[in-house]
């Protein structure tokens, strides 16, 4: 996606929250990849996902897309005709450096999908029509009281029998094991590469912004939105996609 090296950290600095702004974007695509395990697998099985459930003449959500990853493999996954994803950020930066990348790849592999890159807050975003929703870990930056109506809006805008995708970080409601979990998550760090301090001082800034919840949490949540099936897919330590059925 990018092969700018994550550096961001790796000097002390005075602690200040993390911001989703240029430097963030430059770095992005290595960023994520050296810090969320299982996340190349979570964008290629959204990938399938879309090659098998998306419904012709039907819309697809990449909500908090980022430099739209999770939004090119769905246009490569999905078969079907007439159909538009929309992806949205709220981060300029990110949604700039994410059209760049989406023009390359328009470039380079051919597709009639329709793709829409805005930039918004997803709370503003009108979800209709939708066969495939993705909130690959970005429900976990809102308010957890803004959490419930977002999965509601998304519900009603759902076609029969369409799915969410819900990556997340998570924690766990045994102290013991969300220790264990955080510890292997660390030593995932460390073996791609970030030091103890870069580890520290990302933990610091993201303390406030990143409020992970339990899986039984955002599974009722689901349930309480208006989904009829709900499981977990895929988990690695603290780190789960859920799927959920309209
Ligand atoms: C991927 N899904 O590569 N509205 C819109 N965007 C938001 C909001 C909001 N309220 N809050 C945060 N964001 C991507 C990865 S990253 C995950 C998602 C991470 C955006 C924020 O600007 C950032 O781009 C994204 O959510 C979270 O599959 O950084 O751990």
């Amino acid at each position: 996606m990018t092969d700018n090296r994550d550096t961001l950290y790796a000097e002390p600095q005075s602690t200040s929250d993390f911001v989703f702004d240029d430097r963030v974007a430059s770095v992005f695509g290595d960023m994520i990849d050296r810090s969320v395990p299982g996340y190349a697998t979570t964008i290629s099985t959204i990938g399938e996902i879309a090659r098998r459930s998306v419904t012709p003449g039907s819309y697809c959500y990449d909500l908090g897309s980022s430099l739209g990853a999770a939004t090119i493999a769905m246009r490569h996954g999905i078969q079907s005709e007439h159909c538009r994803i929309i992806a949205a950020d709220s981060s300029p930066a990110m949604v700039e450096r994410g059209k760049e990348l989406l023009a390359a790849d328009v470039a380079a592999y051919e597709s009639d999908v329709v793709v829409d890159m805005i930039c918004a807050d997803i709370r503003d975003v009108h979800i209709e029509n939708a066969s495939l929703v993705v909130l690959n870990f970005t429900l976990q930056f809102l308010p957890i009281s803004d959490r419930l109506h977002v999965l509601q809006e998304i519900s009603k805008g759902m076609l029969p029998g369409g799915k969410l995708i819900l990556s997340e970080k998570i924690r766990f409601p045994d102290e013991a094991i969300d220790q264990l979990n955080t510890e292997l998550h660390e030593r995932f760090k460390l073996q791609h590469g970030y030091s103890e301090l870069e580890i520290s001082q990302k933990r610091s800034a993201l303390e406030n912004l990143l409020v992970p919840e339990t899986k039984e949490v955002h599974k009722e949540r689901l349930k309480e939105a208006g989904f009829s099936r709900v499981d977990v897919w895929y988990q690695c330590f603290n780190f789960v996609s859920i799927i959920a059925v309209k």
